[in-house]
Order: structure tokens, then sequence, then C-alpha cells
């Protein structure tokens, strides 16, 4: 499966609900990461191990449950860097992380050991180990993604995605052999331009999905035309020409096979065939573990029916 943080993170939960997850693989989306008080972040990694070892805030959509924050609060009372708020117990995550890389581990050995420590079954994979680094073009100027959606609460209407170092990116070890060896590609339901886009910029991550012998199913991150979360929407709108399931299946174009849509973009599916895509319709939101985990079946039911 390919994903992004939120709504990717929360899918990857339903699906090793309905799937042995040591036959899952997840390919994560690194165009987030930052550094931060000297610290590696890599927010959708953390996300993604922090949903499957069932640590994940739900309710705030990233970070740790039960979260403390004295370390920020001093670094704050210290004139340090706050804007992008790590708390004490997320924080353990990023020492370990950044310990790790500048001894001189790759980006993906460092996940798997994390994702060991956590006890996780299936496998965490970062896109790439290169540095590759998303950026917003927009009318006021451009901005790396945190600072664009954290710092500037992605208000600025973005005119470009960017990805920066993606000439020099290589699929991390794995990648390529998880994109091989599998029975069906997901496309987790997150933004397809900043969460889904950066994978798929890989040049070699990208003609593996092109010369795919296996089915490709996306799943939509719209509910009737809006996102559940984030500004998928507003940039489909932008940059696509509008915040329709269609528009999300020419995003995919030549990628995939089949779209899960939502009940409330049901009218949509005639234009998603035209396409060439074969349009799912159910209940998209994943408001519980039951709810997740049938929005999984649903995506592996696509196959069943290929
Ligand atoms: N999102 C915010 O809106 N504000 C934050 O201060 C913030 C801190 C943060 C720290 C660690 C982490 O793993 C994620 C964090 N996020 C924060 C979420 C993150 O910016 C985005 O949700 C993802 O990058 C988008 O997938």
């Amino acid at each position: 499966m390919l994903s992004g943080g939120g709504g990717g993170a929360r899918f990857l939960r339903g699906l090793v609900d309905a799937v042995d997850p040591a036959n899952v693989t997840a390919i994560v989306n690194v165009g987030d990461d930052l550094d931060v008080l000297g610290l590696s972040v890599s927010p959708d990694l953390d996300s993604v191990l922090y949903a499957l070892a069932g640590l994940s805030d739900e309710e705030r959509g990233w970070g740790r449950a039960a979260e403390t924050w004295h370390a920020l609060e001093a670094v704050e009372t210290l004139g340090g860097e706050a804007w992008f708020r790590l708390g004490d117990r997320d924080l353990g995550v990023h020492l370990v992380r950044t310990q790790a890389l500048r001894a001189g581990d790759p980006l993906s050995t460092v996940t798997a050991r994390l994702a060991a420590a956590l006890g996780l079954e299936a496998t965490i994979l970062p896109a790439t180990d290169e540095p590759l680094r998303t950026w917003l073009d927009t009318p006021n100027g451009s901005f790396d993604f945190q600072h664009w959606f954290v710092a500037r609460a992605h208000r600025d209407p973005v005119d470009r995605v960017r990805f920066e170092g993606v000439a020099d990116a290589q699929p991390a070890p794995g990648v390529l052999e998880a994109l091989h060896d599998v029975e069906l590609i997901l496309i987790a339901p997150s933004n397809p331009f900043v969460s889904i886009g950066p994978i798929l910029a890989v040049e070699r991550i990208r003609s593996a999905l092109e010369r795919r012998r296996v089915p490709c199913v996306a799943v939509s991150p719209l509910i009737g035309g809006e996102a559940v979360k984030g500004p998928a929407a507003a940039m489909l709108g932008r940059l696509e020409g509008g915040a329709t399931a269609a528009h999300l299946a020419q995003c995919y174009a030549g990628l995939i096979d089949a779209l899960v849509i939502d009940e409330a973009d049901a009218d949509d599916d005639h234009a998603v065939a035209e396409l060439g895509v074969r349009p799912i319709v159910t209940q998209t939101l994943m408001r519980d573990a039951g709810a997740r985990r049938k929005l999984a079946e649903a995506a592996l039911d696509a196959v069943a029916l290929a």
C-alpha cells in the first residue's frame, strides 16, 4: 500500500484487521519530513507506526495518545523553535531516529528497527532513503511542506507542488520488490498531490506501477467532494479543476484499475468509468474499527471482482 499519514494510517489499520499483517507492506511518503530542533522528524512514517501500534492520538489526528508537552514548553520558555509541536513521548522516536541516521543508518533500516521495537508485523518502508522534500509554490511565496501545512495552516492556495531531491531519489530497499511480488497494490485515501504524489514522483516507483502485472486500487479521500481533513479538496479544485472523484482518477491516470469512492460521490461513477477506472461505491468514512475494516475489505474485493 502507498500511504501518507492521517487517512492512510487509519486505512492501514483496517487493512491489517482484514488480512494477515505479515502480508502487508506500506510504502510511505517522506516528502513531509523535516528537521526540527536538530531532530529528524518523519511525520507520515510515524503516523503509520503509531497507528499500527495502537498509539495514535485519534482526535488530534497526529502524534501519540496520552501525550505531554513539557519539553516543548521548556523549549518555548527558552525562546526555541516551537511552531512544530513535538510531544514528550513523540520525541523518543525522533531521538532514536536522529541518532541512527547520524551514525549512518539509512531511513529504511531505522524505520524497520522502530517497527520491530513496536512489535509490528507489517513491513513499513519509506518510499526512498534519499532526502525528498515537498515544496509548495503559492501566490504568497514558496514554502516547504510543514511551513505551508502547519505554520501557515495550509491557507495559501497552491499553484504547484515540487519535490526537491526527487531526481536523485531511488526507491528504498524492498520497495520495488514489494511492488513486484504482490497480489494487489493499494493507494490509501491520502492526498494525491502531497501524500501520494511524492511517492509516485520517484521515477522507478512510478514506472514499476505503470508496468504492474497486478491490479492497483485507490481509495478516494473525498466524501461529497470534501476532504474529511486537510487540503485535498482545495488542491483538487485548484490544480485539477474540481474536487471530484473523476479528477482524483485523473491524478492516477494509467496507474489504477479501480477507485473506491464514497456513496456521496456516487454521481461521479460514470465519469470515473469513462477514464477506464472501475468505480466501487461504498461508505468510506472511517469512524471506527469496523468501518476501517469494511473499507479495506471493499478495496480488497475489487480484486475478486477484477
Ligand atoms: N500537525 C500540526 O498541525 N501541528 C503540529 O504542530 C504538528 C506536529 C507534528 C509533530 C510530529 C508529527 O509526526 C506530526 C506533526 N503534525 C503536526 C502532523 C503533520 O504535520 C501532518 O499531519 C503530516 O505531515 C501530514 O501527513
